[in-house]
């Protein structure tokens, strides 16, 4: 078998890297495992990783999805140093919070985008399954869920960066990590991962409706914002999708929360504010992850507090 390659957050990893990281944790530590996702359209794995320390079966269970946009590179790098924080930290906090739950994540959903975006084109966003239109190829994949779908903030022209997608769940991505999300049996929260925009976002996008647990969440969000900005002073602003960004259907967080009630369900538009936009510099990752774990640890410790 192959050597892992020393790798570090000073610069962005290809998806090999990623994937060969990740499989070198698993071999070396009996807590991890490699998850098999599926197959994507163009034939490549969708690798994830768990983490269950001491092995313990019936613990709660989160995920982090990564990079279902090709060109947000920020949020694949953040989700594997997080992943790196809770397998090595020497932090006691750190530690108990790794084990006390099961954590699946997932750091390139869309890894055909994703493969593309060092390949062809480093701004692309959709997946790269061809569409009724020869020119225009891939769905938005976060607009491809079967919930709402196509009913507001999508597009159904193939050309568009927003796609819907040729009907839901078209995109083999989207279909099978819902499935696999589906068959899981203790999931109590959800963490998807974008850039760029400095949000901490809620559910929904389909509408400006505010529902179920919004105000536990928006509060929870907002002490977790103070302990981010208390690293560097980067600020966030905070709210449902539909409020703060704008609306989009059709998306994971979404469907987490219109199916499962996931309790704990945030999506992060990580940095920046559109200085750098998608094309973050390197150099920012490690301090990215950072702030973003600070929240991710606060979020997680006033759920606990809140019994939820
Ligand atoms: O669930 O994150 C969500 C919905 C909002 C995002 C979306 O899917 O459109 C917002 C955009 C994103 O991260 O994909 C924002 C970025 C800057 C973009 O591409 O417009
Ligand atoms: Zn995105």
């Amino acid at each position: 078998s192959r050597r892992a390659l020393p790798l570090d957050w000073t610069r962005y990893w290809t998806l090999e890297e990623i994937h060969s990281w990740m499989e070198s944790i698993a071999a070396e530590n009996s807590n991890a495992s490699i998850i098999s996702v599926g197959t994507s359209y163009e034939g490549r794995n969708i690798l994830g990783l768990k983490l269950n320390i001491g092995n313990v079966s019936g613990k709660k269970q989160i995920i982090f999805e990564g990079t279902i946009h090709a060109r947000e590179w920020i949020s694949g790098a953040t989700v594997t140093w997080m992943l790196n924080e809770l397998l090595t930290s020497t932090d006691p906090e750190v530690q108990q919070l790794a084990a006390t739950y099961e954590w699946i994540i997932v750091p390139v959903l869309n890894v055909d985008g994703f493969v593309y975006t060092w390949t062809n084109d480093r701004f692309w966003r959709k997946t790269r399954r061809p569409t009724a239109n020869l020119l225009c190829r891939g769905a938005d994949p976060n607009r491809n869920w079967d919930n709402n779908f196509n009913r507001g903030g999508s597009s159904s022209n193939p050309c568009s960066d927003l796609y819907a997608g040729d009907y839901p769940f078209s995109e083999p991505e989207t279909k099978q990590f819902s499935e696999f999300i589906a068959n899981l049996t203790n999931l109590v929260g959800y963490f998807d991962f974008h850039a760029y925009g400095q949000l901490l976002m809620l559910p929904y996008g389909f509408t400006t409706e505010i529902l179920e647990n919004y105000d536990e969440l928006y509060e929870i969000g907002t002490i977790a914002l103070e302990s981010l900005s208390a690293k560097f002073g980067t600020q966030y602003r905070i709210g449902s999708i539909a409020n703060i960004i704008y609306i989009a259907s059709g998306s994971s967080l979404d469907w987490l929360k219109y199916e499962f009630k996931t309790n704990v369900t945030y999506a992060y538009e990580l940095r920046d504010q559109g200085r750098y936009g998608f094309a973050l510099p390197a150099d920012q990752i490690i301090d990215t992850a950072i702030e973003t774990f600070e929240s991710i640890k606060t979020i997680l410790k006033e759920a606990q507090i809140r019994g939820i």
